[in-house]
């Protein structure tokens, strides 16, 4: 038998168990707009049809989430996050990326696991429109970090300097979150 990866301490389960911090209200996309800013040279607002017309990417990837659970072999689709820095040219001394949800939720994450090539913003998971509860019409997804730092209903991305923090990692939650090196929490 092949002995699947996975990161220490966790386990693997059928499905997603979905997570929120409060209940989100619908969004039509004619009036979806993804705010890109802090400091970049290239500030902006794209609508949904300018997201669709950026390059495209799959990524199949195991989700971890803090908690002790993952679930194999997830297939996204999106947007490189590639393609984000590309648009907007983030200053040389940014260190941090902060997600910002339409429920309010925010997550931060170091700027360079923003940059790998396996995350995205997807728009699509296993073959199908991002379900409602899993974060439509948008969602951040970075499969190298624990499962909070992908955020749903994303509606902006902050690029920083200095470290601003998120939700969880404002509660304990660490900062970088690596699973493969167990970083859960950071007091
Ligand atoms: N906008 C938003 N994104 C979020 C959350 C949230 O509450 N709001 N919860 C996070 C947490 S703690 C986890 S474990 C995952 C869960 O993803 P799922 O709900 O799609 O299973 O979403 C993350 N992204
Ligand atoms: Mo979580």
């Amino acid at each position: 038998m092949l002995e699947k990866k996975i990161p220490p301490g966790q386990s693997f389960r059928e499905d997603l168990i979905v997570y929120d911090i409060a209940p989100v209200p619908p969004q039509d996309l004619e009036n979806f707009r993804l705010r890109l800013f802090g400091q970049v040279r290239v500030p902006c607002e794209l609508s949904w049809e300018e997201l669709l017309r950026l390059p495209r990417v799959q990524v199949r990837a195991d989700f971890h989430c803090v908690e002790g659970w993952s679930v194999e072999g997830l297939v996204w689709e999106g947007v490189p996050a590639s393609a984000i820095v590309y648009l907007v040219r983030p200053d040389p001394h940014v260190q941090w990326v902060l997600a910002h949800g339409r429920d309010g939720y925010t997550t931060n994450l170091p700027f360079s696991y923003f940059a790998r090539p396996d995350t995205l913003l997807a728009f699509s998971l296993n073959g199908e429109p991002l379900p409602p509860q899993h974060g439509w019409p948008l969602r951040l997804v970075v499969p190298s970090l624990y499962a909070y730092k992908s955020a749903k209903y994303l509606v902006a991305l902050e690029f920083l300097s200095e470290l601003k923090r998120g939700y969880w990692e404002e509660r304990g939650y660490h900062d970088v979150g690596d699973p493969w090196r167990e970083e859960r929490r950071w007091r």
